[in-house]
């Protein structure tokens, strides 16, 4: 009796002292493993590879010839390894875009591969990626697009069995999938097997999303499903790379009409920015951004490749608020990754490997103000810097804000703060502030919101201190912290900006000052003995510039790069819908706006005719929609027409900027052949929304 009663009461000292303590309980929806292994991966690419990179469009109509594909080198495995260079995990290949050509051999339609002359019609581009991410340890991943410009039966009950035979088929033959990508594009009209119509869906009900999506549960049981909404992973509402800097990994989505289901391609999608708190699902976001300016390969984006460092800074905005990066890839026509895109990903690849090398708080003494119910071998913060997301610092249910110093031993210079907690439980923590304890005091470096599975703060500046402490700020159930690092980024030269005004007149800045700029005008990269940067100067049209900044003797900048069009000294408008500001459409400026929307006439189409001054050779003109984020007089549907005396025209182009909505970029559109002319008229067709035309920028090429 007596040694029971002496086990009872060591039970009781021991529950009461917590050895016994339970974990906290979950907060909120929680993440599936499908999810939590999309978390830990945290990267990947989406490759967008068809007969649009033939056909330099970014939506194929449906029309295109299956012939055009017939590529000299490709090889998935090139591109694999350019992504794995840059530290991605997976690539999701895009293997049916909108214009309906699917890169295997399905059984579903006749436009696909076996069509096309690669490898005499037995190719198999899914299977060459399948190989090529077993062979580099590589996740895969699909993007089948629901859209489909060419199929005949686009629209009817047939075409979703069509499609979702299409999923099965994928499924079956290139798994293990770590994601099916599907997006909510559907602009209307197509070819249609001929028809050359606009088709509508309701894009709410069409593709009857929850049996398309059991047929994923079903063969990839382990892969995410993707979409605006979801239902695993959100998209972030933007195409360029960032999430909000609140960013839930909950989520409502919500219709655009009250009282609607709502569904891809039909939802707020703004919304997806930063997700809601304690929103009924867990779908965290995925950012999604192609690495050109373009989804598809185009010569004329060659400059615009993202440099390292605004790749980096990408991460930190999207990986960085617990979402995924999504990077776009585009083989270019030789169906390899352009050497311009391996040499931005390589550095890429090196400057995150460096950044996060090692983390400096390794080794040190953290002292908790709260321990979950005192029990520090089970929930003391040491686990902070074990490199393990699901092993936690957790505080008692009543203790919601507690402090953390975090005792370094000497001075560190660091420049990121990481942090992530056991989203096992859930998305807990609202807010928290950083200290650093700099001349004796105290001093708040920085603060966040919404943790999650992953926050990094990049601080404007280096800080040196010995002595840190985090404080919790507010939470909604106690903590379950898993992760605290600090870093410190490599110091850098921000690459400077090559403008041209309307005189023509090119200038190179920088944001700070820096010892010297250098530049070269024939596609070489500057050196110090390039020439010196004095001051603005004139250049040839069609001048490629490249400008590097220097400090000192051994630090250079990444390489600023653009080709300009024709200079606009020269130009003027000779006619115009709304003569009024007319010229802000060639005044250099992408801020300066001409607009029609004002005007009484709401008929399209509506044009602008410009006087270049004096013949020139047209290979391509681009058009820049406006940049401030409103979607008014953007336009959709264009005709390009030239002229010789600006009377008689021309029609030399005509077509769609097709995922403008999407991605507000300079609309490429080259030529099929050069044309020798003075003048030129952009006629708009059709605007996305509005009853009048927005032009930020003409320019010619
Ligand atoms: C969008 C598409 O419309 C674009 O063309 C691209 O494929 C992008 C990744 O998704 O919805």
């Amino acid at each position: 009796m007596k040694k029971i009663i002496g086990l009872l009461s060591l039970f009781i000292i021991i529950s009461v002292n917590g050895f016994c303590q339970a974990p906290p309980k979950p907060y909120g929806p929680l993440p599936t493993q499908g999810q939590l292994n999309w978390q830990e991966m945290g990267m990947y690419c989406i490759i967008h590879y068809g007969l649009d990179t033939y056909t330099n469009k970014e939506w194929g109509y449906g029309d295109e010839d299956p012939k055009l594909l017939n590529p000299s080198q490709f090889s998935a495995l090139q591109i694999v390894a350019a992504a794995k260079a840059g530290g991605f995990k997976g690539v999701v290949v895009v293997a049916k875009h909108h214009d309906g050509f699917c890169l295997w051999p399905t059984k579903t339609t006749e436009h696909n591969i076996s069509q096309s002359p690669y490898k005499n019609g037995k190719g198999d581009i899914l299977q060459e990626y399948r190989e090529a991410c077993d062979k580099l340890g590589m996740k895969l991943g699909v993007y089948c697009s629901p859209w489909d410009r060419n199929n005949p039966n686009y629209g009817t009950p047939e075409y979703l069995k069509i499609y979702q035979e299409q999923l099965r088929e994928l499924y079956t033959h290139y798994g293990p999938l770590f994601i099916s990508w599907h997006d909510g594009a559907n602009g209307g009209d197509g070819y249609y097997g001929g028809k050359r119509e606009v088709r509508k869906i309701d894009r709410s009900t069409y593709y009857d999303w929850k049996n398309t999506w059991g047929i994923t549960r079903k063969l990839q049981p382990n892969a995410v499903i993707f979409g605006d909404v979801g239902p695993d992973v959100r998209w972030v509402g933007n195409e360029e790379g960032h999430a909000g800097e609140t960013c839930w990994a909950t989520y409502t989505p919500h219709a655009p009409d009250e009282g609607k289901e709502p569904g891809n391609g039909y939802v707020k999608d703004y919304e997806g920015t930063e997700g809601t708190r304690d929103g009924k699902y867990w779908m965290p976001a995925e950012c999604d951004v192609s690495l050109r300016p373009g989804w598809f390969y185009h010569k004329t984006q060659d400059g615009g490749v993202k440099s390292p460092y605004t790749l980096l800074d990408l991460y930190y905005k999207s990986v960085g608020r617990g979402a995924a990066l999504d990077l776009g890839l585009s083989p270019d026509q030789r169906g390899i990754v352009n050497e311009i895109d391996v040499k931005s990903l390589t550095e890429f690849g090196e400057l995150l490997k460096q950044t996060f090398a090692v983390n400096l708080a390794k080794g040190a003494t953290l002292t908790a103000s709260n321990v979950r119910g005192n029990n520090k071998a089970k929930y003391g913060p040491q686990f902070l810097l074990d490199n393990d997301r699901y092993t936690y610092w957790a505080t008692d249910d009543k203790i919601t804000t507690p402090q953390l110093i975090i005792d370094l031993h000497s001075s560190k210079t660091f420049n990121v703060i990481r942090l992530s907690e056991n989203i096992k439980l859930g998305q807990r923590i609202d807010s928290l502030s950083v200290d650093a304890f700099i001349n004796n005091k105290w001093q708040q470096i920085a603060s966040a919101t919404s943790i999650g599975g992953n926050r990094l703060i990049r601080l404007t500046q280096n800080i040196t201190a010995a002595k840190l402490r985090l404080r919790i700020t507010g939470s909604q159930a106690a903590i379950a912290l898993s992760d605290f690092g600090i870093y410190k980024e490599p110091v850098h030269l921000t690459p400077p900006k090559i403008g041209r005004n309307k005189a023509g007149k090119i200038s190179i800045t920088t944001e700070a000052p820096v010892s010297s700029i250098h530049y070269t005008l024939n596609g070489q990269e500057p050196t110090l003995k390039s020439s010196l940067y004095k001051g603005s100067f004139t250049a040839t049209d069609d001048a490629v510039i490249k400008a590097s900044s220097f400090e000192g003797k051994d630090q250079q900048s990444e390489t600023a790069f653009v080709s300009l069009g024709y200079a606009k000294a020269d130009w003027k408008v000779i006619d115009a819908s709304n003569n009024n500001q007319a010229e802000n459409a060639i005044d250099e400026n992408s801020h300066s706006l001409y607009s029609t929307l004002k005007q009484e006439s709401t008929s399209f189409p509506q044009q602008i005719s410009i006087d270049l001054g004096s013949v020139k050779e047209i290979k391509a003109f681009g058009y820049l929609p406006r940049q401030d984020k409103q979607f008014e007089g953007i336009v959709d549907s264009y005709v390009f027409y030239t002229s010789n005396d600006g009377k008689e025209w021309q029609k030399v182009a005509s077509g769609e900027f097709s995922n403008i909505k999407a991605s507000l970029i300079e609309q490429p559109v080259v030529l099929k052949q050069s044309i020798k002319a003075r003048y030129f008229k952009f006629e708009a067709v059709h605007v996305i929304a509005g009853n009048g035309i927005t032009i930020a920028e003409l320019s010619v090429y």
